[in-house]
């Protein structure tokens, strides 16, 4: 008999909601010293395939809500070990939210953490962020970088309003900061039609895309 592997066991016990088992598991992997971004990407791929299983009719809104839940919950117990492993003395504040009309926020919030471990400030607006809060808080914080997420196709439109009334700003400091674009979904395309500068669809890399900027500019 096949014993399926770790990633398969987190993977499998997700998809089917086993609150509890994920979470014991969690605990195991982190005792026995894995890397907890590990965890998160078995958590991550887990919930493509909720997300398919959706999209095919094969689980309802109930189950997304519940396999969420259970991955915030993963998040709890893997912050204080992602935290105390990436300690980074970067400089840079980043003004972060979820654009208007989506409500998804579990991987802004690892985007957030992972920055935050690194050294950088960030400002997180939350989520269903309206263009004209964006502006507002871009003007009066003067960030180094503007990140937005967006996990659904329609958020892309919100995406480019908000870029498109920041670039237009008569103030140029606010209106040159460099833009990046975070989700599942995006892509070079997606990047060049809402008029963003960078996209990533891995929060370190998002990171690590942060770090090089504002070195730069710098
Ligand atoms: C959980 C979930 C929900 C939860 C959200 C809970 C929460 N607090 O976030 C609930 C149940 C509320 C929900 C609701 C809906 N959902 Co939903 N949801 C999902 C699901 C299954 C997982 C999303 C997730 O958390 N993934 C795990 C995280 C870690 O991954 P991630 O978000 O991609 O983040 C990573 C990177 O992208 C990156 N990142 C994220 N943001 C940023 C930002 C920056 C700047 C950077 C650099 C990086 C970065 O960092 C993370 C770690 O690497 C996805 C399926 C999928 N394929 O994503 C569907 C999905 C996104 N949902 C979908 C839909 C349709 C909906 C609803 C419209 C359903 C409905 N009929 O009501 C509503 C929309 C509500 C709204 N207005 O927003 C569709 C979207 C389809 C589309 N093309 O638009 C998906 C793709 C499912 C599907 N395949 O059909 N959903």
């Amino acid at each position: 008999m096949n014993v399926p592997d770790k990633h398969t066991l987190l993977i499998d016990h997700l998809l089917e909601l086993a609150e509890d088992t994920v979470l014991n598991l969690t605990r195991d992997r982190l005792s026995a010293g894995e890397d907890p971004l590990e965890i998160i990407e078995d958590a991550q791929g887990a919930m493509r395939l909720v997300g398919e299983r959706y999209e095919q009719g094969e689980y309802f809104i109930s189950s997304m809500m519940m396999a969420g839940e259970i991955f915030r919950e993963v998040m709890e117990i893997v912050e204080p070990f992602l935290v105390k492993q990436m300690t980074g003395n970067e400089s840079g504040h980043i003004l972060l939210g979820t654009v208007q009309g989506d409500i998804h926020d579990i991987g802004k919030n690892i985007f957030e953490t992972l920055l935050r471990s690194h050294g950088f400030t960030v400002t997180d607006l939350g989520v269903d962020v309206p263009p004209a809060q964006f502006m507002e808080e871009a003007l009066r914080l003067k960030p180094d970088m503007l990140a937005f997420s967006g996990l659904l196709t329609v958020s892309y439109d919100s995406m480019k309003e908000t870029i498109g009334r920041i670039k237009k700003l008569e103030d140029q400091s606010v209106a040159r900061t460099p833009l990046i674009i975070g989700g599942g979904m995006v892509n070079a395309m997606v990047c060049a039609h809402v008029g963003a500068d960078y996209w990533a669809t891995d929060a370190m890399v998002g990171v690590q895309l942060c770090k090089q900027i504002i070195k730069e500019r710098k």
